[in-house]
């Protein structure tokens, strides 16, 4: 009989590590994810999967742990022995990462390296194989388009830096220590469990509360930027298959299809019911409503001025545009996208309209309902 495999994910809370978590499941692992303490559940993402630990045959573990604890990180992958390591955590959002720069740094950038030591420390660099989040965001000032592996890397935010510390740590691990360790240049991948702060869940949830009189503005911020856009279901089977190769290499995950954030929002518009007009130019552009379609969107009326620019979104170093080409994971893995941008921003719209509408219910009904709108997105 074979060995049970066991998994080690931080940022298992997150999008990517719940999608993971289920993915390793179903594949036969025993799954281990460390969460952060805070003074509210943050399990959201995975409550599905969790099992209660009275339950026998248990296969899903969570413990409290923290990317900027090393010594916590030793005890969990001593305790835990991994066969693979899925370093998911981070201070994923770009623009936070302008106003928390040092501890960007400290989770992204030595969160790794405490990572990569504790499995070297406990001897275990032979047999833990490790996975790295890297992201597209190394590329930055664009020097190639589309991006691949041999594009230079020129990262725009704090974010993008100590992400590339990242990036080299793993490549030195493995040079130096012979460690199975790689990294997947991801470009950004949504779905409907995307942080509500990021543009695309921000634009999905914003028409979506829009269209049921739950909000009156979207407000955004560089509506130009372009981005290779793809579903994270395919995304973290994709972080797994780089962890069966013979040898461990790097790879780009992307769809090879970039569109603009104007875009992302019209076609979340439509999914919503809503032909939308946008005029104006830098700051004073705006989205109005040209016509709607069906009865989805009972709040709104034509001529209604839905989505403005708002300045405060702007970066202070901005990625203008990005697009990969992910021909080596085809080749070498057989991996492709498979759920094109369109099928991906009608997920997440259908998600947040039924959620919406909800709401648009209970608030008809006299109940409160709370929108948490985070307008630092
Ligand atoms: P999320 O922001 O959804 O999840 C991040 C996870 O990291 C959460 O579980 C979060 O915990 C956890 N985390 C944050 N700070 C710490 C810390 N100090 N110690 C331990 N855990 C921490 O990100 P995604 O799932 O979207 O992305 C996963 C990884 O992939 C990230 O590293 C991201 O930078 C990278 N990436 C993402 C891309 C994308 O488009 N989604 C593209 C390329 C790379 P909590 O829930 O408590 O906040
Ligand atoms: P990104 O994702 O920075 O690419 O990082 P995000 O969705 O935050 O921004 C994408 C683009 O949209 C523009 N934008 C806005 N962004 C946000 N968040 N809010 C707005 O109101 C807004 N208006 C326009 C941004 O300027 C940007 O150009 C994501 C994260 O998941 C990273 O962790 C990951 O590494 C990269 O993707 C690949």
């Amino acid at each position: 009989m074979s060995k049970t495999k066991v998994a080690l994910i931080t940022g298992i809370t997150g999008q990517d590590g719940s999608y993971l978590a289920e993915l390793l499941l179903e594949k036969g692992y025993e799954v281990h994810g460390i969460k952060r303490r805070s003074s509210s559940l943050n399990t959201e993402r995975v409550d599905h999967i969790y099992q209660d630990i009275h339950e026998q045959d248990k296969r899903f573990f969570l413990h409290y742990g923290d990317l900027t604890d090393s010594s916590n990180l030793t005890r969990i992958i001593k305790n835990v022995q991994p066969d693979e390591v899925y370093n998911l955590g981070a201070q994923s959002h770009v623009a936070v990462s302008f106003e928390c720069p040092e501890y960007t740094a400290d989770v992204d950038a030595m969160g790794t390296l405490r990572l990569l030591e504790a499995i070297r420390f406990l001897g275990l660099e032979k047999q833990t194989k490790f996975y790295q989040a890297s992201t597209s965001e190394l590329y930055g000032q664009v020097q190639e388009i589309p991006q691949k592996e041999t594009t230079p890397f020129h990262p725009r935010s704090p974010y993008a830096v100590a992400k590339m510390y990242a990036y080299w740590i793993v490549v030195n691990y493995r040079e130096s220590y012979g460690m199975y360790a790689c990294n997947g240049i991801l470009f950004n991948h949504e779905s409907p469990r995307r942080g509500e702060t990021f543009v695309t869940r921000k634009i999905t949830r914003g028409i979506s509360n829009i269209s049921q009189g739950l909000e009156k503005c979207l407000y955004l911020g560089n509506m130009d930027a372009l981005r290779d856009w793809g579903h994270a279901k395919d995304y973290v089977r994709m972080q797994w298959m780089m962890l069966q190769q013979e040898q461990a290499e790097d790879f780009v995950i992307a769809t090879g299809k970039q569109i603009s954030v104007r875009e992302f929002v019209t076609l979340s518009a439509i999914e919503a019911g809503i032909e939308l007009e946008f005029s104006g130019n830098g700051t004073q552009e705006v989205g109005t409503i040209k016509s709607i379609v069906g009865h989805d969107a009972p709040a709104l009326s034509i001529g209604d001025v839905i989505v403005r620019v708002d300045p405060r979104y702007f970066r202070p170093a901005e990625v203008a545009t990005l697009v990969g080409d992910s021909s080596k994971a085809k080749e070498k893995l057989g991996w492709e996208s498979q759920i094109t941008v369109e099928q991906l921003c009608a997920e997440m719209v259908q998600h947040d309209l039924s959620k919406a509408k909800q709401q648009a219910l209970l608030k008809a009904h006299g109940h409160e309902v709370s929108i948490a709108i985070d307008n630092r997105g």
